[in-house]
């Protein structure tokens, strides 16, 4: 329906006959002239309407347009130094294609602000503001730089798409939202965990997954979701963790490195940051700050992370989980002393770790309660967006793991028939995009997902 977008209409096109669709972003009446901004995806353009020029019929539709009604405007470009861009448009036609209700549920501009629980409610119209529709630009380029990512290193990866409907847990535990499989048990995946390590007894050596995942963990933090989407990866014929840790590693750069170019969008959202007098947690006025990694991600062990709390009068008991607040401190530690963002913790406690986790010691070593894994996070300012491990490939070991980890191998048929007829060492690892989001714009998790699924939130 249109010849240009907002953003492509320049004043080299000025005299030129153009037609502009979107929404009716706000109207202003100054007597002998009238506007009309027009918002679409890519920006904002005046509409000029003048007394004794512009045809009376334009006038007054302009006066009755209603705030955020879908409109298509015919007009001549001019170039004008007072609008917006350096250009405006002086209507031929009018037509108001879709009424807007008044008065709206949201305000759009930016000028009134709404909590986050009435713009999820009304999702739809808040993502019509450009400083969210900014988030999810940046968000599509992050994943098409991933996939990219993937796709384009020498031995590529191969996409595989795991079944969502599973018959038994992939990460133990009991966190499985149960549903009705005709007359079966079945649950939504956590996870393509058991599927990606099948997938290396193929001989397909590298894959990845853009994938969701469905946990029914009760949290109700600023963190947490229901329903995740993630990179999830495998790859076999590894030494060791490490070589899972380089690709986690070219993953997250080649993400953020991208959208640290995302110029434009990093540009509204400050924008809208200033104008709306939005402050970071000093009370300055909050500024989006992405950097494109330059040194390599720095590597501490899980036993480091215990001294560096330690010494900052944090005690953690060997063999524990970081908690949230264990991981914020090491956070600002690392970056104090090391003007780090992004690092990985390294060579976890076992008995922390999923059965398939490969114990960091002796294979015959690998029941002790108390040895090491070979497993890692990625933490980005002080919240873990990637966990990963080199896998238990011997069949034996891995029947043992299960029952040590009180699951019962018979679930678990289909998955370790895998291990019985050639199974190459592996390891891989899953990211989860709305994690490095939220923390790239120091943002609840919420605000990072078009529909995000908590506790609480079921709709839309
Ligand atoms: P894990 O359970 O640690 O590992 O998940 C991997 C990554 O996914 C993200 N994530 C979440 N994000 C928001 N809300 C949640 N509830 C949530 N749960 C997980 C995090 C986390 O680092 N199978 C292993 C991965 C592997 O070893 O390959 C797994 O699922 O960013």
């Amino acid at each position: 329906m249109r010849t240009h977008y907002s953003k492509q209409v320049t004043p080299d096109l000025a005299g030129e006959k153009v037609t502009l669709c979107g929404w009716a972003h706000e109207s202003r009446d100054m007597g002998k002239i009238k506007f009309l901004i027009l918002r679409d995806r890519e920006g904002v353009i005046q509409v000029l309407g003048k007394k004794g020029e512009t045809k009376e019929e334009m006038l007054s539709a302009i006066d009755s347009i209603s705030r955020e009604s879908v409109v298509k405007v015919t007009g001549i470009v001019k170039a004008s130094k007072m609008a917006p861009g350096g250009v405006e448009v002086l209507p031929e036609s009018i037509e108001v294609i879709s009424e807007a209700l008044s008065p709206l549920p949201l305000d759009v501009t930016g000028k009134v602000q709404a909590d986050l629980d009435t713009r999820l409610n009304m999702r739809f119209m808040d993502i019509r503001k450009p400083e969210i529709t900014a988030i999810f630009r940046i968000k599509d380029k992050i994943l098409t730089a991933g996939r990219e990512y993937f796709e384009k290193q020498d031995d590529e990866f191969i996409e595989i798409h795991s079944p969502k409907i599973i018959a038994s847990a992939s990460e133990g535990g009991t966190e499985l939202f149960p549903i009705a499989y005709f007359d079966k048990e079945a649950f939504l995946a956590q996870s393509p965990q058991l599927y990606k390590q099948m997938m290396m007894a193929t001989g397909f050596d590298r894959v990845y997954e853009v994938t969701n995942y469905f946990r029914a963990e009760e949290h109700d933090t600023f963190r947490h979701l229901n329903e995740v989407t993630a990179f999830d990866s495998e790859q076999a014929f590894i030494n060791d963790e490490n070589d899972v840790m380089q690709t986690v590693e070219g993953l997250a750069r080649a993400m953020l490195t991208c959208a640290a170019g995302c110029e434009n969008e990093i540009e509204i959202i400050n924008n809208y940051y200033k104008r709306a007098k939005i402050k970071d947690k000093n009370g300055q006025t909050k500024k989006l700050e992405i950097n494109a990694p330059k040194k390599n991600f720095r590597k501490i062990t899980y036993d480091e992370a215990l001294d560096l709390l330690s010494a900052e009068g944090k005690e953690l008991p060997w063999g524990e989980d970081l908690d949230t607040e264990s991981e914020k401190i090491l956070g600002r530690i690392i970056r104090e002393k090391f003007k780090d963002d992004i690092y990985f913790i390294t060579k976890y406690p076992l008995k922390i770790k999923p059965f398939y986790t490969m114990p960091g010691k002796a294979l015959d070593d690998e029941c002790a309660d108390d040895s090491y894994s070979r497993a890692f996070d990625l933490e980005y300012r002080g919240v873990e967006v990637v966990s990963g491990s080199q896998r238990i490939h011997d069949y034996n070991l891995l029947s043992r793991r299960l029952e040590y980890h009180n699951l019962n191998p018979e679930n678990f048929k289909s998955y370790l028939n895998s291990f019985r007829y050639g199974m190459p060492p592996h390891g891989g690892f899953g990211l989860g995009i709305d994690r490095i989001l939220m923390q790239m714009f120091e943002v609840n998790v919420r605000e990072v997902v078009l529909f995000p699924r908590d506790r609480h939130r079921l709709t839309p």
